[in-house]
């Protein structure tokens, strides 16, 4: 009886082998323990949230919870300095301004540094811009010939290795346009937004390095349990890149979406948690460590997230493996932590890894503090929406069919949400 139980096991992983179907991970609904979550209107040492003002300060507290216990803290910014490497007038039938940015985030052209690609359409003097981390490179995302290839450090999935995409992990021409499905650049443009994008290698590499590429080593190994993870580093990186878009010709800085999808979609709500000037936070399917509550259990767990990226979060975070119960924070209050600026969490029904339910669970529980500041938050929802059903006012959500990924029908809705603004 045992043996055939082993067999007809096997054939199970066989058939659906992907990671939320191990059996060490729950994403059985019915298997969610009771838990109590930390009231974001409630200070540590129980007294009440009442006011705005109470809030600046509830609001300092929280962050340095995020900070302390599960992100790391970030160095001071210095004032960067930037050099426009490349300007096509005419980009995208001239429709389009392109241009390649060279942001020394130090301020130092010895120092660190980031390319950003921009595309901003003509149609508009000032457009609303989309602040974005690709994964790949940033001539994955358009397959003009025209956009320079990265020369750090790159991932290297076992499919980049067999179609030499990145080869000894580094990109190669190969893969120019690889990504266009994922990054529809003509509709953004035709509708008077504009797009900058950025490898997120060039910031720091993913991999857990001791500190010793990327910004991390031009900081120096820190101290202590409280240092930057990756995820810090990344949004820290978006951060600077924001210090050049707020005096970039053709940018509204009032209307900056930063955006991310999965291990960027954490980084991106890091960045407009940390940084005010972000008018919309987006979280596309950021699961554990972005918008999913810790306290669910549900798909990805903190001890697996740290097992496989220990560099993304501060060490202090690896005494929660197990034991999310004792976080000071949850997810919710990292939404929260945006109010009463615009946020949108999206899931995708099939991503069971990264939690829907626990990603809508922290956008509607950050509602009361959007209401406190004078903003409608998602409305009064309690109950998950249908899929495909986009709810929420200053907080958005939708969970549309299909499995972790970036579509059209999220662009539409992000597109909507940055137009509203
Ligand atoms: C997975 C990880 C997720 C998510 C994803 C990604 O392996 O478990 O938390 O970040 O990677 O970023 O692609």
């Amino acid at each position: 009886m045992k043996h055939l139980f082993l067999i007809s096991t096997l054939t199970f992983a066989a058939t659906v082998a992907t990671a939320q179907n191990r059996p060490d991970v729950n994403i059985d609904e019915a298997k969610v323990p009771k838990f109590e979550l930390p009231d974001p209107l409630v200070f540590e040492d129980g007294s009440a949230v009442k006011t705005p003002d109470d809030w600046k300060k509830r609001r300092a507290e929280t962050l340095g919870l995020f900070a302390n216990e599960m992100y790391g803290n970030a160095p001071t910014a210095a004032k960067i300095t930037s050099k426009i490497t490349k300007t096509i007038p005419d980009f995208m039938d001239g429709k389009a301004l392109m241009r390649e940015v060279e942001v020394y985030l130090v301020g130092d052209e010895a120092g660190p540094s980031l390319t950003m690609l921009l595309i901003t359409p003509k149609s508009v003097e000032k457009a609303p811009t989309f602040l974005t981390l690709n994964f790949s490179g940033n001539h994955t995302v358009h397959s003009s010939p025209e956009i320079t290839i990265p020369t750090s450090w790159m991932r290297m999935s076992g499919d980049d290795k067999k179609s030499g995409r990145v080869i000894k992990n580094k990109a190669q021409e190969s893969a120019r346009g690889f990504k266009v499905n994922r990054w529809p650049i003509e509709k953004i443009i035709d509708s008077g937004v504009g797009i900058a994008t950025i490898y997120y290698g060039d910031i720091d590499p993913d991999f857990d390095d001791g500190f010793k590429n990327g910004l991390h080593a031009h900081f120096g190994k820190p101290d202590g349990p409280k240092a930057w993870g990756s995820i810090a580093s990344w949004a820290w990186g978006l951060s600077r890149a924001m210090d050049f878009l707020e005096t970039a010709d053709g940018v509204d800085p009032k209307k900056v979406a930063v955006f991310g999808h999965s291990r960027l979609g954490k980084t991106s709500l890091w960045a407009g948690a940390t940084d005010e000037r972000f008018a919309l936070t987006i979280s596309n399917d950021s699961g554990c460590g972005g918008a999913a509550l810790n306290r669910r259990r549900f798909g990805e767990k903190v001890k697996r997230i740290n097992t496989s990226f220990p560099h993304w979060f501060c060490d202090n975070f690896l005494k929660y493996n197990d034991k999310e119960n004792d976080l000071p924070i949850d997810q919710h209050q990292l939404i929260s932590l945006i109010a009463p600026r615009m946020v949108y969490v999206a899931s995708a029904e099939e991503d069971t890894w990264a939690d829907p339910k626990g990603e809508f669970l922290s956008a509607t529980l950050a509602s009361p503090v959007y209401e406190l500041l004078g903003k409608p938050g998602i409305g009064g929802l309690s109950e998950q929406p249908a899929v495909n059903t986009p709810v929420g006012e200053t907080i958005r959500y939708h969970v549309r069919t299909g499995k972790h990924d970036v579509t059209d029908f999220d662009w539409e809705q992000y597109l909507k949400a940055i137009k509203s603004l």
